[in-house]
């Protein structure tokens, strides 16, 4: 098949799905066309049958907004003309679902027929979506795609409550390679932290809707009882805030932010804990990269994290923004060394529901279907 894939470049965690969700498929034989404005961050374009088309805004002066929803259908109706897209899969409704609505009016009227499915993804629906000066817009391209996924019951529930949708949605839950998760890597414990101590780590793009401050509190509790060191992993506009926080607590020769990194699984692969206080969370791929590499998950119970974090057994759940009992989980765990190696194996266990090869034919036969009813 030939199939197209939109999505944002950057680390965010519906890029992520979409570069490998691509990247597996162009693995398996079909021809993928990745539609973004720069190179998503994990897309490794030597794969054969892979294709990244930029989108190329023209700047005019007279517009104080460049139209990027405009330029991406028209790059849309050119791919699809020139290649004979079978599909195109749009990762975040806004604004991909609408240019591809638009894009699948214009092949029509030319008489080629593009199948669109859209993938939601979580703050496109929770946060940004919901906004009256989306809402319409957002509301209409959903129901006019051809599919509509989410990556959780949590935000299906949710995309039914924010808006008026008036056809089916599937859930096709997040997924995860965990065989990249089998070598140690090149990281090595001490690199981080003393013999005696314990690693917990928080990877985000350090937005307000993560919580990092609580991330700070959470930490500067469970240092006063295990000896520790937090690994912070991302860059973001919270940083200069929870800076802020850490030297108030005096605690910065414990905290060590390394930013963006290549080598994420190596990090993760060395730490005790991971600490994940979002105020929403339609899934929590970070979560589940934690899971796959051992690591048990201290999370709020924002969105669909309960459904990728079991308490009590991958970790613990507690109520969004109670700093407190989650440092309380996290202290007992890190305290006690059988049952934070129980958590690891469980961890590791259920990443394994969400491997690759089970979530990946959910959506080769969605494709599959689409392109043979063209
Ligand atoms: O949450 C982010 O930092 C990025 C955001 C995105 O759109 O890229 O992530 C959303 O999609 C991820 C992949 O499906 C989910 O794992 C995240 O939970 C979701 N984020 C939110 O709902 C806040």
């Amino acid at each position: 098949m030939n199939i197209g894939i939109v999505c944002y470049p950057t680390y965010g965690g519906s890029g992520i799905v979409a570069t490998e969700l691509g990247m597996e498929m162009a693995k398996k034989g079909h021809n993928v066309h990745f539609i973004s404005y720069s190179l998503p961050a994990r897309l490794d374009v030597t794969i054969p049958n892979i294709t990244f088309h930029q989108v190329n805004i023209q700047e005019y002066d007279l517009f104080h907004y460049q139209p990027y929803s405009l330029a991406l259908s028209t790059l849309i109706v050119d791919i699809a003309e020139r290649v004979g897209l079978d599909v195109i899969h749009v990762h975040y409704a806004i604004p991909h679902a609408y240019a591809a609505y638009i894009a699948r009016q214009i092949l029509h009227e030319k008489g080629i027929t593009l199948p669109v499915i859209t993938t939601l993804h979580g703050t496109d629906i929770t946060l940004v979506g919901k906004h009256p000066v989306y809402k319409s817009a957002v509301e209409f391209s959903i129901n006019k795609s051809d599919v509509v996924t989410t990556v959780s019951e949590s935000l299906k529930k949710e995309t039914f409550e924010v808006f008026n949708i008036k056809k089916e949605i599937l859930v096709i839950p997040n997924f995860i390679d965990n065989q990249l998760y089998k070598e140690n890597g090149n990281c090595i414990r001490s690199n981080f932290a003393e013999p005696d101590e314990k690693i917990v780590i928080h990877v985000s793009n350090l937005r307000k809707v993560k919580r990092v401050m609580d991330v700070i509190k959470i930490f500067n509790e469970i240092q006063k009882e295990v000896k520790s060191k937090l690994i912070i992993v991302g860059e973001g506009p919270e940083w200069d805030n929870a800076q802020q926080l850490i030297y108030e607590f005096g605690i910065e020769d414990k905290v060590r932010n390394v930013g963006k990194v290549k080598n994420l699984n190596s990090i993760l692969k060395v730490s005790d804990v991971f600490l994940l206080p979002s105020q929403q969370e339609s899934f929590g791929l970070a979560a589940l990269e934690a899971m796959a590499a051992g690591v048990p998950v201290v999370s709020s119970n924002a969105g669909g994290i309960p459904e990728v974090n079991v308490d009590g057994e991958t970790g613990y759940v507690r109520e969004i923004g109670d700093v407190k009992a989650m440092a309380q989980a996290a202290i007992g765990l890190l305290q006690d060394d059988e049952k934070l190696n129980q958590f690891k194996k469980s961890a590791k266990t259920h990443a394994l529901k969400f491997d690759i090869d089970a979530i990946l034919p959910m959506y080769e036969n969605l494709y599959c279907e689409l392109s043979q009813c063209k």
